[in-house]
């Protein structure tokens, strides 16, 4: 299928949404939606409905989010609950009201529960209790694939769910306290590095597993489950590939050139052990994620340097 018409990017000045953008730029498409928060405050019942009434889009990406590492996921626990609740409930609902043809709703890997098998495949959630460092968020998310799904069953809307690994890529969050890992060492290496300093905290003890994926490689899952994905269940997005915390640190140190010496901070949570994904559904569509891991955090790295440079 083809998307023909016109597609709201929700979300779009997002790590996310904006690749999402790219990538639909890249194939040709051009009847493009975006609004800032600023513009449209997608928390806002009234707001979101009179923004579908006028626009009509055709599809949707929800991926308009709420969104943060570990620290900020654990101590901004009413706003993840809140903000990603009425969002999803938001959108989607107005995307029922307005006849969208197609939505994708972006979830998280954190939907599955702490202790789950690995790789984890999508038939696992709802089967064991969250990480608690980030169940508002994962419970707000689970509400809005549960959404897809129950709209779908009752008003048979075609609305499905995606469930990405951890992310990372242009647009990313380099704010110390509620940045994502990678986005975070990067920062605190090069800084280190330029600053002389003798050592890089590390949080947590560096045992953690976590599967990166760039983000232009979800953008380009994303385009490709629009056009060609027709089920009802949740479907995963990694790369198969997972690296400890503390192997992740060593190639971040490498890639930035820092000499010093990496220093963990036990006092600081880990979260879930492992996290990596189950993603045969997805691969036997024949699709397969195309940027290296440590390619990817060069690109990023070069990025980061270039608009320091620029501010
Ligand atoms: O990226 P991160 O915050 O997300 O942390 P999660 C991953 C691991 O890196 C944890 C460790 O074990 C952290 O303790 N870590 C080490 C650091 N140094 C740092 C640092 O400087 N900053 C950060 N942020 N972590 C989030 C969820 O979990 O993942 C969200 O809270 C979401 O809900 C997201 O799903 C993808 O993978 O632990």
């Amino acid at each position: 299928m083809e998307l023909k018409g016109k597609v709201y990017v929700a979300g779009h000045r997002g790590m996310v949404g904006s690749a999402i953008v790219r990538q639909l730029t890249r194939k040709g498409i051009t009847e493009i939606i975006g609004k800032t928060s600023a513009e449209l405050d997608l928390r806002n019942q009234a707001l979101v409905e009179a923004f579908f009434e006028a626009y009509r889009p055709d599809y949707v990406f929800l991926a308009a989010a709420k969104v943060g590492g570990i620290y900020a996921n654990n101590v901004y626990r009413a706003e993840f609950l809140y903000d990603n609740i009425m969002i999803a409930t938001n959108v989607i609902h107005a995307a029922w009201k307005y006849k969208v043809k197609k939505l994708l709703f972006l979830g998280s890997s954190c939907i599955y529960p702490k202790f789950a098998p690995q790789p984890i495949r999508e038939e696992f959630l709802l089967t064991g209790p969250l990480e608690p460092t980030n169940e508002p968020y994962a419970i707000a998310k689970i509400a809005g694939l549960k959404l897809c799904e129950n709209y779908r069953r009752q008003y048979g809307c075609n609305f499905f769910a995606v469930m990405p690994t951890n992310l990372y890529g242009p647009n990313d969050n380099y704010e110390l306290e509620s940045a994502h890992v990678l986005p975070a060492l990067i920062r605190k290496f090069h800084e280190a590095r330029t600053k002389g300093l003798k050592q890089v905290v590390v949080w947590g003890d560096g045992s953690p597993l976590r599967e990166f994926m760039h983000v232009d490689d979800l953008a380009k899952a994303c385009v490709f489950l629009m056009e060609n994905y027709e089920e009802a269940e949740i479907i995963n997005v990694g790369t198969g590939q997972e690296i400890s915390i503390k192997d992740l640190a060593l190639l971040i140190k490498k890639i930035v050139g820092f000499e010093g010496e990496i220093v963990f901070d036990t006092e600081k949570p880990n979260g879930t052990p492992r996290k990596l994904l189950d993603c045969s559904r997805l691969q036997a569509m024949g699709f397969f994620p195309e940027i290296p891991l440590e390619r990817g955090i060069r690109e990023v790295y070069h990025e980061y340097v270039s608009n320091l440079s620029h501010k």
